[in-house]
């Protein structure tokens, strides 16, 4: 057993597409436990702190202008492996890539509204539940 906690956050358009019990009873019949979420808007400089990695790369500014766009709900999500195990129900980044039976691939097409983000290591997770939980 290798316990860990990841940040969840089911972004804006699945929130509007009502898709929150969706993504996140997909995490909990996994196996996972969700300890603590809330539902919030992002704003631009907890935006820009979030997605400080990817500040130089071109998709930065529409990254923003997304995540701020409406209401979120932000989970911390714990159990065995949770930072692989949210990492592989999520899919691939680009939904229009990502296999049916996951959730990017069951339902996004478009690159920026990929419905859910999961911290990419157990560093970056820590980091990222400092900022909506710490
Ligand atoms: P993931 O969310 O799968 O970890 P990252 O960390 O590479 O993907 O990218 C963070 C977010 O940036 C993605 N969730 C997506 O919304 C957006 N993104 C990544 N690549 C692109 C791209 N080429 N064009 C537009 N947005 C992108």
């Amino acid at each position: 057993m290798s316990e860990e906690t990841t940040l969840v956050i089911v972004k804006p358009d699945a929130v509007r597409r009502g898709l929150i019990g969706e993504i996140l009873g997909r995490i909990e019949r996994k196996g996972l436990r969700i300890e603590a979420m809330r539902q919030m808007h992002i704003d631009r400089d907890l935006a820009e702190r979030q997605y400080d990695e990817h500040r130089d790369k071109a998709f930065f500014g529409e990254l923003v202008e997304f995540i701020t766009s409406g209401e979120v709900v932000v989970a911390r999500v714990a159990g065995d492996q949770a930072v692989s195990v949210v990492r592989t129900l999520m899919g691939p980044t680009d939904p229009a890539q990502a296999p049916p039976g996951t959730i990017r691939g069951d339902y996004g097409v478009v690159i920026t509204e990929n419905l859910v983000h999961g911290s990419d290591s157990p560093e970056s997770a820590k980091r990222e539940l400092d900022l909506f939980f710490g």
